[in-house]
């Protein structure tokens, strides 16, 4: 294939990159989706990419129908069209509608050379000339380096096939520059350097790239974001580009960028200084809101009356003017009260009725609220001046609720969302934070004359604790309802534990989005009385059917089960550690992290459920996803930039043995044993050749060894949330915690891999790709005290003893075993190539009788640590 000197590739005919032709297709409006591809053409793209990859759509029919579509159109049948999409199924079809020379994106060595293989020989035969993106079996390249060898095996591989290299179109990957991690820093370059390797090494091949990817980190400023685009192809078509993804209508002319932006623009493209992030984000903020025409549109609600731009900044969640336009409306509306009960909470009543509806997700609501509370902030001084003056009271909200984390936890993100909704809904709330012990958090109810109370927890432990506090509002003799709530609680757990401890009322509540009707019944003096017994007759039923369950116990005695255990195929047992005993690591660096983060959980915490990345492209959630995901990236870049948080770990590999269901642990020559980790083994009747589970069944009667770590990223998460909070920016303080919860996780599985390639050492040469990593497809395992497969969180006493935990990384255990700071994790490691995760599951009481013998605890004593697992009612 020949191409002009550069080819432009337009891309609006891409589900899953323009909003608008997506709708377009799912409403099947075929004519005003091929406008879309008529209108690229004639602003310029010399191909145009079609996508029909989205979830909701049968994409082989998408694609045939539209390609036919087109073909029938004069205008745009003139330009190629590129093929691009994941499945080939899609792919097929498209390259039998196009007739004249079609371009399929992509093809890769991700799966190895045959599936590369195959695939390009079946585009050939349609003469279709391939994308092949420098991506293989390690992944997809980052470097020079990588991008260049990858591409010369592909390339080698094709043309020893009998593929024509004038057909090839190499996709070295333009990652984003400027996101203040330092490995960042070259991917221009890289991409630069790797074309012009490409195109000097390996004849007649093209390169084509995404442009905007480079810009990533300056969204929402357009005049960079063009001076980027148009300064990296500047210096990439001399390098060899030809080919490449732009928006050609937004891309500055290189000689007209005023020179105090092209010259640190420059620096950054070509990583010419250290500081040249630094020093492009202060010219940026100089550029902000100039250029792009999207930003003129996005501004025209500027021109609305004061009230109408409060209300559309807190349906949209702008803070940007939240100051000026609140001090404004004051004026004009002669009160600050006005203001709040005006347009403040018209804004407001709107976000409420959208996201009840389902219209509006979670982080749309905390924005709206950010905005809410920035502006009240704003206004409390002048109402305190009024208020002062007259000796009026204060204003009454819809209703008081107290929240809390019950004694001995630490979590609080799932208590703040529900906090924030409800704030935005106008009830006010008191928060008293976490490891709130019971009669503060009666006490305070009382003071402050609350209508509800609201407790939260995110381990076991907490469930007692919040049995203790309903039972101990019963002998208060309180009246408020009590909700419960948090990731370790459950309707089960509330209607069978908690709820007959105390009959003014317990509701068991999932998230945040139920929590305002429940509390708007609760507090509704005609709606409170039917709706909670509606709850009770649902809570009785629920109880009765847990209970009736439990008494068919079909669990096998203990005895059954261990003769059922799991046997370990000792040839396999991994060898001795590298460096045995405890390596800490006072700071992990944030940027060597963020690779290792796994996404989802994160759109999880906020109510947005859906596997990474694919949820950013969800036709339900994709846009709320998309912006926070943007939100989170430049929180992120700023957190590694700013080094604001430090992550701590400790590992440890110790020789060990089995012990029946315990795991002993030595000394360096085995002479003295140091420690027992104790495990519980399923009771589960299992089909036969399934055995009962018991970690210990991991570890060899003799000469084997396991591992225990702690990690923590949360040292500094505090500061980093109060300052958010100081400004009254909840928003982003969720956000925080959010990211030093990923960043946890994300230690945890970095230490695991250190732990499996360096200081155990038993992983050799495998090298896995993040998703591999996520998906847990190595040799070994990590259970964490509390999971399913050890449900004992007293087990982390040992655990810390023996890594000398606090000491190394600063995290303490409170009297529910809870870690401090939050955002830690902490378990053991087993090595062995068949350990996989499992769930204990419910046990009898003569495992648990044993258990409590091995502990050196009363009877009683391990039905309250193992209380949820019991499969009797003790
Ligand atoms: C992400 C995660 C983590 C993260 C962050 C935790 C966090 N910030 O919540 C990290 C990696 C730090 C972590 C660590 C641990 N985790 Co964890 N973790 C999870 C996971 C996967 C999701 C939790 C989450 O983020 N939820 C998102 C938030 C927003 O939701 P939420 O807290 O539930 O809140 C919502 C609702 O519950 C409700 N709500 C919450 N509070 C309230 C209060 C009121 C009044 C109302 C009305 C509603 C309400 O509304 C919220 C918003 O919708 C859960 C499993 C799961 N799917 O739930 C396990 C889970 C919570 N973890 C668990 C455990 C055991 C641990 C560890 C002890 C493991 C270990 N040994 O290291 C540690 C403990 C950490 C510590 N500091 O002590 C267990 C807890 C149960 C148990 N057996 O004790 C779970 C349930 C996993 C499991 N199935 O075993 N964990």
């Amino acid at each position: 294939m020949t191409l002009p000197t550069f080819v432009n590739v337009g891309e609006r005919t891409n589900v899953t990159g323009s909003a608008k032709f997506r709708k377009l297709i799912q409403a099947n409006d075929y004519e005003a989706a091929v406008a879309v591809a008529r209108d690229q053409v004639e602003n310029g793209a010399q191909v145009i990419d079609v996508n029909m990859d989205e979830g909701m759509l049968d994409g082989v029919h998408a694609m045939t129908t539209f390609l036919r579509l087109i073909a029938a159109e004069p205008d745009i049948a003139r330009v190629p069209i590129m093929i691009d999409s994941s499945k080939w199924e899609v792919i097929e079809a498209g390259l039998k509608q196009v007739q004249g020379k079609p371009i399929v994106n992509s093809i890769s060595l991700k799966e190895g050379e045959e599936a590369f293989l195959h695939h390009a020989r079946l585009c050939r035969r349609y003469g279709a000339a391939v994308v092949v993106m420098a991506f293989d079996e390690d992944g997809q390249a980052d470097t020079k380096a990588r991008k260049v060898e990858i591409c010369t095996r592909s390339y080698e591989l094709l043309v020893k096939d009998g593929f024509d290299p004038a057909d090839i179109i190499f996709d070295p990957n333009i990652f984003a520059v400027a996101t203040g991690i330092e490995e960042h820093e070259n991917y221009a370059v890289d991409f630069i350097e790797a074309t012009r390797e490409i195109k000097r090494t390996l004849p007649h091949v093209h390169v084509s790239g995404g442009v905007s990817n480079i810009s990533f980190s300056f969204r929402g400023n357009d005049a960079v974001r063009e001076a980027m685009h148009s300064v990296f192809l500047y210096h990439a078509i001399q390098a060899g580009m030809d080919m490449g993804i732009v928006n050609a209508g937004q891309l500055a002319i290189y000689d007209e960028i005023p020179p105090e932006l092209r010259e640190p623009v420059e620096d950054v493209i070509l990583n010419r200084r250290p500081d040249g992030t630094e020093r492009l984000l202060e010219v940026a903020e100089r550029y902000r809101g100039q250029g792009g025409k999207a930003r003129e549109e996005d501004l025209s609600w500027r021109e609305a009356p004061v009230e109408e731009r409060l209300r559309h900044a807190l349906v949209k969640g702008i803070n940007q003017y939240v100051e000026k336009d609140t001090e404004e409306a004051r004026q004009k509306l002669g009160r600050p009260l006005f203001v709040i009960e005006g347009p403040l909470m018209d804004g407001m009543n709107v976000v409420g009725d959208l996201f009840g509806a389902g219209k509006m997700f979670l982080p749309q609501v905390v924005k709206s609220a950010r905005v809410m509370k920035q502006a009240v902030a704003y206004l409390t001084p002048f109402m305190e001046a009024e208020r002062e003056a007259s000796g009026e009271t204060a204003r009454k909200a819809a209703g008081k609720v107290l929240m809390a984390t019950v004694k001995g936890d630490v979590h609080d993100i799932g208590k703040n969302i529900v906090g924030v909704v409800l704030q935005c809904n106008d009830y006010e709330v008191i928060d008293l934070g976490v490891m709130v012990p019971a009669n503060d958090i009666l006490d305070k109810a009382i003071e402050h004359e609350v209508d509800v109370i609201g407790l939260s927890g995110l381990i076991t432990p907490s469930l007692d604790e919040m049995v203790g506090v309903a039972r101990e509002m019963k002998r208060r003799g309180m009246n408020q309802p009590l909700l419960i709530g948090g990731a370790t609680t459950s309707k089960a757990h509330t209607a069978v534990k908690i709820a007959p401890q105390y009959e003014e009322g317990v509701v068991y509540v999932t998230d945040a989005s139920r929590a305002v009707g429940v509390v708007s019944d609760l507090i509704s003096k005609e709606r409170k009385s039917g709706y909670l017994d509606g709850i009770k007759t649902e809570y009785d039923r629920v109880r009765e059917a847990f209970l009736s369950k439990q008494r068919q116990d079909d669990r096998v005695k203990i005895a059954e089960a261990r003769a059922n255990a799991y046997r370990l195929d000792a040839d396999r047992v991994p060898p001795a550690p590298r460096k045995p005993g405890i390596t800490v690591y006072d700071a992990v660096p944030l940027s060597e992290l963020v690779p290792y983060i796994d996404w989802s959980p994160f759109f999880a915490s906020w109510d947005l459920h859906g596997r990474f990345p694919m949820i950013l492209s969800d036709p339900k959630v994709g846009e709320a996803a998309k912006s926070l995901y943007e939100d989170a990236e430049t929180m992120l870049s700023e957190i590694v930039r700013d080094q604001a948080l430090t992550v701590k770990a400790v590992a440890g590999l110790f020789p060990a043995s089995r012990d029946g269901d315990d795991v002993a642990i030595w000394n360096e020559d085995r002479s003295k044993r140091a420690a027992t980790f104790h495990t519980l083994r399923q009771q589960v009747a299992k089909k036969s050749g399934q055995p009962n589970y018991a970690l210990a069944d991991y570890v060899a009667e003799e000469g084997d060894h396991i591992g225990a770590f702690c990690v923590t990223a949360g040292h500094g998460e505090r500061e980093l949330v109060e300052r958010y909070t100081d400004r009254h920016d909840n928003y982003s303080a969720i956000m925080a915690s959010a990211l030093a919860d990923r960043l946890a996780e994300a230690g945890a599985e970095w230490l695991h891999e250190r732990v499996r390639r360096d200081l155990w050492g038993y992983e050799t040469g495998e090298a896995l790709t993040k998703e591999d990593l996520i998906a847990e497809g190595y040799a070994g395992i990590r259970p964490a005290p509390g999971y399913p497969a050890q449900p004992d969180h007293t087990e982390k006493a040992t655990l810390f003893e023996l890594l000398n935990a606090t000491e190394h990384t600063g995290v303490t255990l409170t009297e529910s075993y809870a870690m401090q700071p939050g955002a830690a994790v902490s378990g053991l490691y087993f090595g062995h190539p068949d350990a996989v995760y499992f769930g204990t599951g419910k046990i009898g009481r003569d495992q648990v009788q044993d258990y409590a013998n091995r502990k050196g605890w009363d009877l009683a004593t391990a039905e309250r640590w193992l209380a949820p697992i019991l499969a009797y009612e003790a």
